[in-house]
């Protein structure tokens, strides 16, 4: 019986790693940063900490992208947690930041306006996802996180 030289056998096994499907592109418009678990413990509800609690997106492109009629969302299916953005314009290289509570809208911080009490929150402790639609309905970028010891996510 002829034996099979160590090598050769590393050599086949390696090959169908190297022919992996290159990675895909990345998203004109990305989902930079989750951050879930607002400071201080126990949450209480107030609009301070529901605004401690914040998604944050980058326009990675050289050009102004038009944000209004995109959509970010959880995980659930609950009207209330889908944020629809109105006329804002991302410019190239900018990141806006999306808090939960109330707040006057800025150039680079938009707010939620979720408020009532500690079920307001949008985004879990433990784990969830984060999905940003364009105003067709297409997904642009989600982002999923599954650490309860951590406060945050970078995407
Ligand atoms: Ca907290």
């Amino acid at each position: 019986m002829r034996q099979v030289p160590f090598g050769l056998l590393a050599a086949a096994v390696t090959v169908p790693l190297l022919a992996a499907p290159a990675q895909a592109a990345t998203p004109a418009v990305q989902i930079t940063k989750i951050y879930y678990d607002s400071p201080g413990s126990p949450d209480t509800g107030s609009n301070s900490s529901l605004n401690g609690e914040y998604v944050q997106i980058r326009n990675t492109t050289r050009k102004v992208v038009s944000l209004k009629g995109w959509t970010m969302r959880d995980k659930t299916k609950q009207a209330g947690h889908v944020y629809t953005f109105g006329a804002f314009t991302l410019k190239p290289g900018k990141t806006v930041t999306l808090r939960t509570g109330k707040g006057k809208n800025t150039s680079t911080t938009l707010y939620w306006g979720r408020s009532g009490n500690t079920f307001a929150y949008i985004w879990n402790q433990d784990k969830d996802t984060a999905y940003l639609h364009n105003a067709g309905g297409k997904l642009i970028d989600s982002c999923s996180y599954n650490n309860p010891k951590a406060a945050y996510v970078t995407c």
